[in-house]
């Protein structure tokens, strides 16, 4: 049995980096392994990591809600047996795991983490043990499930490689298969099938993708990652953007002054992030979006064609999204945490033995 796993915090409205990053991947696999007996396919919503920078503790319960009914308007078959949805905060054995795990994490693997040296640098008045714990509760809701596979963007390589470690680990020191070690970032690009969509062939290293994750840029700033808690509206394109206004951050995207279209993360970023939004959102290969640019100069023109691909996506997910009701999503997850609380509590029972709390 393989188990694939992802989730996308709720802290935020998410991003089209979030949904080609990680919604859609997981979809495509979903739709692809449902009622397969040899798959189970679990998608939740890491609640509790939504408050490890500074939130809106108002609106977190409805955005959890709203989180669910993205995963289901993107296309999560649910009716599926094998296909569960969860909120990690229902789920008691992911927090009492984490602690587990902390105690087998150095502090200075821990120190590593980029994502905690970049966040704290924005959050320098918030900087909590929260943020710089949470990748070991991450590994915790990998490792619940035994999970092989979780699909993410670029920036979480790093935290499913910690749990690779927290997992080798443990089973040298307790026994041999306590955890089903996740496969690596190369196994996990070509299970997404990122390797056929986005391998470019005749490019150097630094600007081919195979076997590194997926990264959509910021509009303003190609250099860097499109994130959902970014306070610059423009620099990214959020689900519930109104699809007018979304159209006019893609044609004001900051691009570069070469005259050229042409595909080099390096030294065009905006013009490639622009391509590979335009592949990505229509399901078509990278090099199927650079062909057709060939030899072409007009940014306008890709701008114009990204910026409708944009509006028909937009329009087209948030028609879905207000069809499902609040009540729809209750009832899915009622199922889904029952069945996650069973599978869960089986792994933290079995860990409680091999460290001693248990006979
Ligand atoms: N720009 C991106 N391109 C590709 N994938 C991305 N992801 C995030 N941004 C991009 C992927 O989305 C998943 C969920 O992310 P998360 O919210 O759990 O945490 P994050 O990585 O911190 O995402 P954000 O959008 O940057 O959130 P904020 O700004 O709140 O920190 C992950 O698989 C991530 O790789």
């Amino acid at each position: 049995m393989k188990t694939i796993l992802t989730g996308v915090r709720a802290n935020e409205e998410p991003t089209i980096g979030n949904f080609l990053g990680a919604y859609m991947p997981m979809i495509n696999l979903a739709k692809k392994y449902a009622n397969n007996p040899d798959y189970r396919i679990n998608m939740f919503v890491p609640d509790l990591h939504s408050f490890t920078t500074p939130i809106d503790h108002t609106k977190l319960y409805s955005q959890v809600i709203k989180g669910i009914k993205y995963y289901l308007a993107a296309g999560l078959p649910i009716e599926a047996d094998n296909v569960h949805i969860y909120r990690q905060s229902h789920v008691p054995a992911h927090s009492e795991l984490a602690w587990i795990l902390d105690c087998f994490t150095p502090f200075g693997e821990a120190s590593r983490m980029t994502q905690f040296k970049e966040k704290s640098e924005e959050h320098r008045d918030a900087v909590s043990v929260g943020l710089f714990n949470y990748p070991v509760l991450m590994a915790a809701d990998i490792l619940l499930y035994d999970a092989n596979y979780i699909p993410l963007g670029e920036d979480q390589f790093q935290h499913l490689e910690l749990a690779r470690n927290i997992a080798i680990r443990m089973n040298n020191k307790f026994e041999k298969e306590l955890f089903t070690i996740p496969e690596d970032e190369k196994s996990q690009v070509k299970f997404m099938g990122l390797d056929k969509s986005l391998n470019i062939p005749s490019q150097d290293d630094s600007t081919i993708m195979i076997g590194k994750g997926l990264r959509i840029r910021s509009l303003t700033e190609p250099t860097k990652k499109m994130s959902k808690s970014s306070a610059n509206a423009k620099s990214k394109i959020c689900l519930n953007d109104d699809p007018k206004v979304a159209m006019k951050k893609i044609m004001s995207a900051t691009t570069d002054s070469d005259g050229v279209i042409r595909f080099d993360m390096v030294l065009k970023p905006g013009i490639s992030n622009l391509m590979l939004i335009e592949a990505l959102i229509n399901n078509q290969k990278l090099q199927d979006i650079i062909s057709d640019f060939a030899g072409q100069t007009m940014y306008g023109d890709l701008k114009k064609r990204v910026a409708d691909s944009i509006f028909h996506f937009l329009s087209d997910f948030q028609e879905k999204v207000a069809k499902i009701s609040d009540e729809d999503v209750e009832k899915i997850l009622e199922d889904g945490e029952n069945y996650a609380r069973e599978v869960s509590n089986q792994k933290l029972r079995t860990v409680q033995k091999a460290v001693g709390l248990r006979k």
